[in-house]
């Protein structure tokens, strides 16, 4: 049996990604601090998913140690502070956590026949609409930035196997395996500090919220559903694949997202100055690696909007994104 090990194995991305892997045969090793709070980890333990509790920037003894004991085929590499407003409020941590984090896993793959498969992020261009080098708007795209030099210099020296995927914004809340086993749901974020924009503006639509543009919101952004990520990472793992991929399905700007949802739901939008240092405006022209099956569509949203419906949520929590 063939054995994979998923850092940040519990996370939005990563339970379905274990999941996948789990119902494609493999041995799966889900390694997780649990710093997005202990989401169904009790339900979650029921599976055949083995699950190991530390934080691998932090532990790297312990991580030396899950790689002596399940000597995995593929690692994939999702255990990093993803947020780009909270790497902005903790600039250390982030940096901390995230280069030092890949680092320890790349230290130990070394010289091995392993290969890594890591969620990078589209936004290390700069989204002014151009993809050459690297030209990064928060802390967090940096070190994602930073990543990619490392998995670089690891396969020029040792020759390490890598598929570093920048996707665009990851979007949806269940795939059909999160869904359909019985390990509790899948984690959703609707603040303004871990939620992303059309997951935010599903929710607020679901609770009669205005919907949250900032600034004109003639912004275009790059997206994929999150069952077509988890599927580009198997892909990409088991396909061995090395190298720098683009993945997103679709191309969308925040108020066209903004007004397709206002429309259907009946629900404001509001316009609010931009807590972010970005362009207000862009046009992007860039390209995708990996063709995704799922676009945004009515049929999507009616299904996102009516399944948030009814979940406790915190008021204070909608806008509280830090400014920089
Ligand atoms: N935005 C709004 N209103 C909101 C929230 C966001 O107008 O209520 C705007 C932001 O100003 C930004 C755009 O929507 O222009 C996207 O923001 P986001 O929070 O959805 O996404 P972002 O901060 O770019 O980061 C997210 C994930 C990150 C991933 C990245 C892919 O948190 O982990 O790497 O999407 S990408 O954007 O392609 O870099």
């Amino acid at each position: 049996m063939k054995t994979v090990m998923i850092l940040g194995g519990m996370g939005f991305i990563g339970w379905p990604t274990s999941l996948k892997f789990l119902s494609e045969g493999y041995r799966v090793v889900a390694i997780d601090n649990l710093n997005r709070g202990n989401y169904n980890v009790a339900d979650r333990q029921k599976s055949d998913i083995i699950f190991e509790y530390f934080d691998i920037a932090k532990n790297p003894r312990l991580l030396k140690e899950c790689f002596d004991k399940y000597s995995p085929d593929h690692v994939i590499h999702l255990a990093e502070q993803r947020s780009a407003p909270h790497s902005m409020m903790d600039r250390c941590y982030t940096v901390e956590n995230n280069i030092v984090g890949t680092h320890n896993i790349l230290n130990l793959l070394a010289g091995t026949s392993t290969n890594i498969v890591h969620i990078g992020s589209m936004g290390v261009y700069g989204y002014d609409g151009k993809q050459e080098g690297f030209n990064p708007g928060s802390i967090y795209h940096m070190t994602k930035c930073m990543d990619n030099q490392m998995f670089r210099y690891y396969n020029k020296n040792w020759n390490l196997g890598y598929s570093d995927l920048h996707q665009g914004i990851v979007w949806g809340w269940e795939t059909h395996l999160t869904s359909t086993s019985n390990f509790g749901k899948n984690i959703f974020d609707y603040d303004g500090i871990y939620g992303t924009v059309f997951n935010r503006f599903c929710f607020q639509a679901a609770n009669n919220l205005p919907l949250t543009i900032y600034g004109s919101g003639k912004r275009a952004r790059a997206f994929i559903h999150l069952e077509d990520s988890v599927q580009a990472m198997y892909d990409y793992a088991t396909q061995r694949k090395t190298g720098t991929f683009n993945l997103f399905t679709e191309i969308q700007t925040i108020s066209e997202l903004a007004e397709i949802i206002s429309k259907r739901f009946n629900v404001d939008i509001s316009y609010i100055n931009n807590p972010r240092n970005e362009l207000d405006e862009n046009a992007l022209d860039i390209k995708s690696d990996y063709k995704g099956k799922n676009v945004i569509n009515s049929e999507y949203i009616d299904q996102i909007v009516h399944s948030l419906k009814g979940m406790d949520y915190s008021p204070n929590l909608i806008n509280n994104s830090p400014r920089w």
